[in-house]
Parts: structure tokens; C-alpha cells; sequence
């Protein structure tokens, strides 16, 4: 305390969009010099967060790392489980005991720990253990903090019955449909660490969410007056949370940083562009692929999207050509540029072709649109997603395509209704005004005295006790 110099150290998870936010929070406090120490796990899941964190401490040569060992999982006790990253989750929860040692051979002594919401109720006991304050850092919607909060309360209310519908006190009933698939089942792993991370939160010292007030009022309210946990740990909305550097430098030359995409975009009229990408960890069935293919062909836009084709991008191999032809690589030759692997999202988006986003409704996806300004056609793929969309779909950044299938379902959406509801977002004068309007309110929140600029300020005076 006494205003010495914080030493933070970050506890990150898996995942791109779980990375995002606390990489940008890291970076931010970096450049303020604030003492910064990132545990850091590898290899990691996917090339992307590979390439991520090789950025970060290459970006911020004064953030320190700290390896940590992965402790395997015992293969056969998680038979059930296919995703990667949920597995993940689990190995760096059984891994972080090793935290005491890590922060008692830290010098300078840590005076506050940060953990991804994945981790939260294996690190807040051990921090208590340890006596240094413990924050966490929620990287998706404040409307799906929400449902985490009131998750347990809903199923210890319900006792042995199926789950069904979730009406969060004070922000909207979550229909049994929009839920995370996952949490349709409570022996999940992905439950289990749900339920756990939603309880122990409660006794966190803080929660950072990259949100901002305006697009959440329901949500943020209702936690922050105890109305669905009394006495629930303070909400600090800091979003949307500014790029990192790598995203920056490309911002700066008022491009993406990729020289062909940036050459195609600058052939493209103003906001004409639909820009197509489904996140890090979201793939579509091949047949679904060539429905997008078809259905983004028939709307008559020029069109840039991101192919993926398997869940870890490690693993995709596939080339456009392969997947959707070479006679629709020529039909849409000019009008329609199909990539793979990263692109500086952030930047392109606010690249001014750009005319909407048919996304899988990730939230730094969904505030990355609001600050560019960019309408968002949400066709929600697995997790959070649908939950996200309610949110963005009420915050008027986006429209929901509500019928489209999802997680596990068969539904193959036609490229003519993808088509259709791609002409209608395009078309929609409304939604364009409210999304412009959020695009003032989240460049205010993190102008000098607005609401994001001031919880950070806060925080960081907390932090320097
Ligand atoms: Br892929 C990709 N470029 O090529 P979300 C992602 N991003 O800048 P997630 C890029 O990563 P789920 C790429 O701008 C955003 O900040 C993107 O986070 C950036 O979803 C972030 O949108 C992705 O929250 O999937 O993690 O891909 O929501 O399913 O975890």
C-alpha cells in the first residue's frame, strides 16, 4: 500500500476471446508502468494465442513471464469432454496450486492477482490463502455475468428437475434455447466450472468487464445492487478496451496492416463491404460453408471473409479453392475476397468499406463493431453466443438471426435466407442510427471522464492502494 509502484500478476486462460481483453489490459497498464507479471502456459491450444502472447512480450519487453507447468489431465476421467479449450480450462485449474510458490518468489512482492472468470474459483481461495487482493477479469458480456451469477441460485432452486428457462432477477428471462448448450446438462465439465467460477466470484475483491455502461443498463445494475447476489464484489466496466500494440501500429497507417486486404478494401465503395468471420474457435460444416459461399454471392455485396473450417486453427488445413470451388473462387473474382488465418480485426473494421459484420457474436467481436460503428448480423455458433446476441440485439448494435441453427443442431441455413437477412441488415437505416449512436457513447465511456475511463481510474487507485 502507501502508493508504492502495483505489481500485478495475470492469471490468462485459454482462448482468443478470453485473451483479448486481458491482453489489452496488460498492455494498458504496461504503458502507465505498472509492475506487470502474465503467467504464461505453452504451448497453448491454438496458433493464434501462440502468436498472441509471443506479441505481447515482445510489444511490452517489461512485462514479465511466468511459466507455468501444465499438470495433465487424467485422459480417461475426461473421456466426455471434445472441446480443447474446455479441457484446457480444467488442466490450468488443477494447475494453479502452484501459484503459492510462484508468488512467493516474486520480486517485487505481488500486491494484486487478476484471473481470467475461467479459473476464478481455484485462484480467489488461494489468493485469500496467500492474502493478496484478487480481481477478475470477465471477458464477455456484463448480461452473461449476470446469468453467472444467478446460475447457482437457479439451480439450487431447481433441485433434481430439467433446466428450463432462466429468468436473471432484473435483467430478462435467458429462454432454455439461448442457454450455453453445456449448461443444459449439469454433470458438464463446462457446468461444473461454471457453477463454481459463478459462486466463488462473490468473494473476489472486484470484476472487470469489457463493457460499457450504455450498452448494459439492465445487467450492471442489477449486480451492482445486489439484486441477484447480496453483496456482490464491485463491477468495473472498463471497455471497450483499446488495442494492443500490434493492432495499434496497423491502426495508425489507417489500414489493417495487410497490404492485400487493405489494396482490395481500398477498391471498395463506402460501407458497401460485408465482412464475414466467425472468431477462433468456430467452424462451420462444409456444406453450411458453401450456403455462406452462395448466400454472400447472391446478396450482391462485395464481401471479405475469414475461412475456417476447423475448430483449432492448428489443425485447418483446408484451402478455398478446395472448399468452395474454383468456379466460385472466379464468379466472385474481384467482388469477393475469401482469406485464412489472422486478420487485425479491429483495424478492418474501422476501415470505412466496411458496411456490416455477419459475426458469431464473440463480445469483443460485438464492442469491436460498436466502436467502428459497424452493424453486426449475429448468427450465434456455440457458448455465450446467443446470450451475447440477445445483448447486442437490445443495445442495438445488432441484429440476431434467431432462427439459424447452432450448437449441435442439424439445420442447414440456405444461402437464400443468409442472402435475404444480409440485404435487410444492409438495409436497415434504423439499425445503422442506433449502432452510430453507440459508437458516441463507447468513444465517450473511455474519454476523459466517462464512465469506463473512471471505473479504470479507480481501479488502478485501488491497485496503488
Ligand atoms: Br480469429 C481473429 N483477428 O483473425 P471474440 C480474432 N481476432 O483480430 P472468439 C482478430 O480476437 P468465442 C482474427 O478482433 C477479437 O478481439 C477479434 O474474440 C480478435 O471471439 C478476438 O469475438 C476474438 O470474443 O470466440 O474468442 O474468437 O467467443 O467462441 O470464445
Amino acid at each position: 500500500g502507501g502508493g508504492a509502484t502495483p505489481h500485478v500478476l495475470f492469471i490468462p486462460s485459454a482462448g482468443i476471446g478470453h485473451l483479448t481483453p486481458v491482453f489489452r489490459v496488460i498492455a494498458g497498464f504496461s504503458s502507465q508502468g505498472i509492475d506487470v507479471s502474465v503467467v504464461t502456459v505453452l504451448p497453448t491450444v491454438s496458433a493464434a494465442e501462440a502468436a498472441y502472447f509471443d506479441g505481447l512480450f515482445t510489444d511490452y519487453p517489461r512485462v514479465r513471464r511466468v511459466d507455468m507447468h501444465l499438470l495433465p489431465l487424467d485422459a480417461a476421467e475426461f473421456a466426455a469432454t471434445e472441446d480443447p479449450f474446455f479441457l484446457r480450462w480444467e488442466a490450468l485449474r488443477r494447475s494453479v496450486h502452484q501459484l503459492g510458490p510462484i508468488v512467493a518468489g516474486a520480486a517485487p512482492p505481488v500486491t494484486a492477482i487478476i484471473t481470467d472468470i475461467t479459473l476464478t474459483s481455484c485462484v480467489v481461495p488461494i489468493a485469500r490463502e496467500l492474502r493478496v487482493p484478487c480481481h477478475v477479469l470477465f471477458p464477455t458480456a456484463a448480461t452473461m455475468l449476470a446469468l453467472n451469477a444467478h446460475y447457482p441460485i437457479y439451480l439450487d432452486q431447481l433441485g433434481a428437475g430439467p433446466v428450463g428457462d432462466v429468468d436473471v432477477p432484473g435483467v430478462f428471462r435467458v429462454p432454455r434455447s439461448s442457454l450455453p448448450p453445456a449448461l443444459l446438462d449439469v454433470n458438464k465439465l463446462f457446468t461444473k466450472q461454471f457453477v463454481d467460477n459463478g459462486r466463488e466470484i462473490a468473494r473476489a475483491d472486484g470484476v472487470l468487464v469489457n463493457t460499457f455502461d450504455y450498452v448494459e443498463p439492465a445487467p450492471l445494475a442489477a449486480l451492482r445492487g445486489g439484486k441477484i447476489v447480496p453483496g456482490y464484489p464491485p463491477v468495473y466496466t472498463i471497455g471497450p478496451l483499446k488495442p494492443h500494440a500490434a493492432a495499434t501500429r496497423a491502426g495508425d497507417k489507417a489500414g489493417t496492416g495487410d497490404g492485400v486486404l487493405d489494396e482490395w478494401l481500398g477498391r471498395q465503395p463506402a460501407r458497401s463491404v460485408v465482412y464475414v468471420a466467425f472468431g477462433n474457435r468456430s467452424a462451420a460444416r462444409l456444406d453450411q460453408i458453401r450456403e455462406i459461399g452462395a448466400g454472400l454471392e447472391a446478396s450482391g455485396y462485395p464481401f471479405l471473409w475469414v475461412l475456417k473450417t476447423t475448430k483449432v486453427d492448428r489443425e485447418d488445413a483446408a484451402e478455398p479453392a478446395d472448399v468452395l470451388g474454383g468456379a466460385f473462387l472466379e464468379r466472385v473474382r474481384g467482388r469477393g475476397l475469401v482469406t485464412k488465418g489472422w486478420v487485425e480485426q479491429e483495424a478492418l473494421l474501422k476501415h470505412p468499406a466496411v458496411g456490416m459484420f455477419l459475426s458469431h457474436g464473440g463480445w469483443n467481436s460485438a464492442l469491436e463493431a460498436s466502436s467502428a460503428g459497424v452493424p453486426v448480423l449475429v448468427w450465434p455458433q456455440l457458448g455465450d453466443h446467443r446470450v451475447n446476441a440477445m445483448a447486442a440485439a437490445r443495445a442495438g448494435i445488432g441484429a440476431w438471426a434467431e432462427d439459424w441453427g447452432w450448437d449441435g443442431e442439424e439445420r442447414l441455413v440456405t444461402g437464400e435466407e443468409i442472402a435475404e437477412k444480409v440485404k435487410e441488415v444492409m438495409a436497415d437505416e434504423k439499425l445503422r442510427a442506433s449502432v452510430a449512436v453507440a459508437r458516441e457513447e463507447a468513444a465517450r465511456a473511455v474519454a476523459e471522464g466517462g464512465t469506463s475511463y473512471r471505473n479504470m481510474h479507480e481501479f488502478i487507485a485501488k491497485l496503488k492502494g
